[in-house]
C-alpha cells in the first residue's frame, strides 16, 4: 500500500467510565450505549457496572465501568468525541477530581504510548485504581495480572 493510502485501520481502545453526581447509574449506562453510535466506532465489550469508594477525591460513591471500543478514530479524535459526550452530560470542572456527572477516560489505545498535553495513554494512574482494574479484568483478563489486582484489593469496588 502506498503511504498516502487512507485505508481505515481499527484499533481496540479501552475507555473507563465514571460518575458520582445525579443519576450516575443512568449516565454510565447511556454513555455505554452512546459510544456504540460514535463515528467509525463499535462497542466491542462492556463490563458490569460497579459501585466504588472515591479514590483521591471526596463526595458520593462512584458508578464505574470499562468498555472496549473497536474504532477507526485516531486517539485525539476519540478523545474529542468523548469530551463532547461529557459536556452533553452536563460535566463541569470546578476543581480537580470534583464530583462529576460523567467522566470518560481513554485507558489504552491498542499498544500505543501517547504523551501529549491533552492525552496520556496508557492512563498514568490506571494501575493504582481498583475501579479501573476490576472492570477491565472482567472484559480483558489478559491485560490485568493477579498481582496488580492484589495491590489494589483494599479499595472498595462492588459489582452492581
Ligand atoms: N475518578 C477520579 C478520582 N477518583 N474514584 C472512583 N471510585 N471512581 C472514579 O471514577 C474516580 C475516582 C478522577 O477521574
Ligand atoms: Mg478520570
Ligand atoms: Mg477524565
Amino acid at each position: 500500500m502506498s503511504q498516502t493510502s487512507r485505508a481505515a485501520v481499527s484499533a481496540i481502545a479501552y475507555v473507563g467510565l465514571g460518575a458520582n453526581l445525579g443519576d450516575a447509574r443512568a449516565a454510565v449506562s447511556s454513555a455505554i450505549q452512546a459510544m456504540d453510535g460514535l463515528p467509525a466506532t463499535r462497542l466491542a465489550a462492556r463490563s458490569s457496572l460497579y459501585a466504588s469508594a472515591p479514590v483521591g477525591a471526596t463526595g458520593p460513591d462512584y458508578v464505574n465501568a470499562v468498555v472496549a471500543l473497536s474504532t477507526q478514530l485516531p486517539p485525539q479524535e476519540l478523545l474529542e468525541q468523548l469530551q463532547a459526550m461529557e459536556l452533553a452530560a452536563g460535566r463541569e470542572r470546578p476543581h480537580a477530581n470534583a464530583p462529576r456527572t460523567l467522566d470518560l477516560d481513554i485507558l489504552l489505545y491498542g499498544d500505543l504510548r501517547i504523551n501529549t498535553r491533552s492525552l496520556s495513554v496508557p492512563h498514568p494512574r490506571m494501575k493504582d485504581r481498583a475501579f479501573v482494574l476490576v472492570p477491565l479484568a472482567q472484559i480483558a483478563p489478559h491485560l490485568v495480572t493477579p498481582s496488580q489486582l492484589q495491590s489494589v484489593a483494599e479499595q472498595r469496588v462492588t459489582r452492581l
